[in-house]
């Protein structure tokens, strides 16, 4: 045999082309794209669909602590394996340290997690939440020469948020090792100020969970987290960016030739802050930070990515029951908004609402959704051109995709185990029937072909994107080791 598979027939696009041709796959590696390849173990027809990367959603939350009583609803098994059905061939959840904790025991604990259980290959990005000097000085730089090159950082959340002070130290020890800091910006202090009064005056329905969470709490910690940045000449990931006034803070800063770059999420595009208004509790199924917006929002958050402001399409899958005490309708949530956990599930639907929206009603290119969906999470976190690209020489990554196929989203039918989908009654055009991870099928025509173990865990270098810019004073200057006396 020449090849161990033969994906025949298809339509490739990559980020840069669409072209027609055979993809022959030996050891797990893509090894020639052509015509007459010869044969194989495995032949999979591609003949009238599209042949894409398998998509990296480089936001997803699994088996993460979430608050007293409130259990997260997907592990790394449940989790992955709705990435695979929504044709992902790589996850990035976090590996989250709580107050007092040691991130080196964190990242262990999250390795006996999700090691031997995933159905898609994996790696971590880490929540630093307490940003002591033993973790700056000692813990981040080892974690990163073992492959763990990306840090979030909260600016809300009790427990969680990041001081200025903090944020800058976590961002030079960024610049000095090369890691990539990913920043959720809302301004704590108004969130509970806001949060305090709305209670006060009695207004704890879900839906006021977007009134403690408008647009400006969200567009001052942009601003703030890229003047901090640029402060210390470190390039840095606004996450889960939800409305145009936070994109322009970036567009901003990437005019004025700074690396800051931009995440939107489904959410964003398709729901508005109205679904968190429905009767009784409803609504809480929708509530997610930053909250979901209007309609003006929603087309500013295209503009965002038709004009290439944002270069991440990621879910912020974050997955939480519905009617369950240790889910969205906990005993205390059920008395304000202020407890509901925020997230909403969306791993699966992730590709299929961009095809659909963007790529089928002709605001974005083929080429650009594989590139907000695959190829730039592979450059932004130092997986390209292993990952994200169907070339000679990377992973046989592929998801085939029935451009022709119709999907209705229904709670029962989704497969993680929210219970829910915040998309129900959607119906979406363009679907992954097929999924090869590595070479090996995944999913074939929508059933499931692989164990639980068939995906690994990736060390990732320090990648270009996290390079600085070499603007900053010597004093900034990692080879000076600014952040030597922390150590
Ligand atoms: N931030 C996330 O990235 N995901 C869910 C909740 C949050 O605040
Ligand atoms: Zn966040
Ligand atoms: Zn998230």
């Amino acid at each position: 045999m020449t090849f161990d598979t033969i994906i025949r027939g298809g339509t490739i696009a990559t980020a840069a082309d669409t072209f027609s041709c055979d993809i022959g796959i030996t050891g797990g590696t893509i090894t020639a794209l052509g015509t007459n390849l010869g044969d194989a173990s495995e032949i999979v027809d591609a003949s009238g669909k599209l042949v894409l990367p398998g998509g990296i959603d480089s936001h997803v939350h699994l088996s993460q602590p979430s608050g007293p009583g409130i259990t997260m609803a997907d592990d790394f098994e449940s989790g992955t394996r709705a990435a695979a059905f929504g044709g992902n061939t790589m996850v990035l959840p976090f590996a989250m340290q709580q107050k007092g904790e040691s991130l080196r025991e964190v990242v262990k604990q999250y390795h006996a997690k999700a090691d031997g259980n995933c159905y898609v290959d994996v790696s971590f990005h880490l929540i630093i939440a307490d940003a002591t000097d033993r973790v700056l000085g000692q813990e981040l730089p080892a974690l990163v020469e073992d492959g763990y090159t990306s840090f979030k950082v909260f600016m809300t959340y009790e427990g969680m948020a990041l001081s200025d002070m903090e944020m800058l130290n976590v961002m030079s020890v960024a610049r000095e090792t090369g890691a990539l800091v990913m920043v959720h910006a809302e301004n704590y202090d108004a969130i509970r100020f806001l949060t305090d009064r709305l209670e006060r005056a009695g207004h704890t329905a879900p839906r006021f969970h977007g009134t403690s969470r408008p647009i400006p709490v969200e567009r001052e910690a942009t601003h703030r987290a890229i003047s901090l940045a640029e402060l210390v000449d470190v390039p840095i990931m606004i996450v889960h960016v939800s409305n145009g006034e936070a994109m322009e803070e970036i567009r901003r800063a990437q005019q004025r030739g700074l690396k800051i770059y931009g995440e939107t999420c489904p959410q964003y595009l398709v729901l508005t802050e109205k679904d968190m208004d429905g009767l009784n509790m409803e609504g809480a199924r929708y509530v997610c930070s930053p909250p979901p917006r209007d309609e003006k929002s929603q087309k500013e958050c295209w503009a965002g990515l038709e004009q290439h402001v944002f270069s991440l399409f990621s879910s912020d899958h974050c997955p939480f029951r519905y009617d369950d005490p240790q889910g969205k309708l906990n005993p205390k949530g059920r008395t304000s908004f202020r407890w509901v956990p925020n997230g909403i599930p969306g791993v699966e639907t992730r590709l299929p609402i961009l095809f659909s929206e963007g790529v089928k009603k002709g605001r974005i290119s083929l080429n650009d959704f594989v590139a907000f969906t695959a190829t730039n999470h592979a450059k932004t976190y130092g997986l390209y051109p292993r990952k994200g690209t169907i070339a000679i020489g990377s992973d046989a990554d592929i998801a085939i995709w029935d451009p022709k196929k119709s999907v209705t989203f229904q709670d029962k039918t989704v497969k993680d185990r929210a219970g829910f989908t915040p998309w129900k009654g959607r119906t979406v055009k363009g679907w992954p029937t097929t999924v090869l991870l590595r070479g090996e099928v995944l999913v074939e025509n929508d059933k499931l072909r692989a164990k639980p173990g068939s995906g690994q865990f990736l060390a990732r270098k320090a990648g270009k994107a996290a390079e600085p810019l070499g603007r900053a004073t010597l004093e900034f200057d990692p080879k000076r080791n600014f952040g030597a006396k922390l150590r």
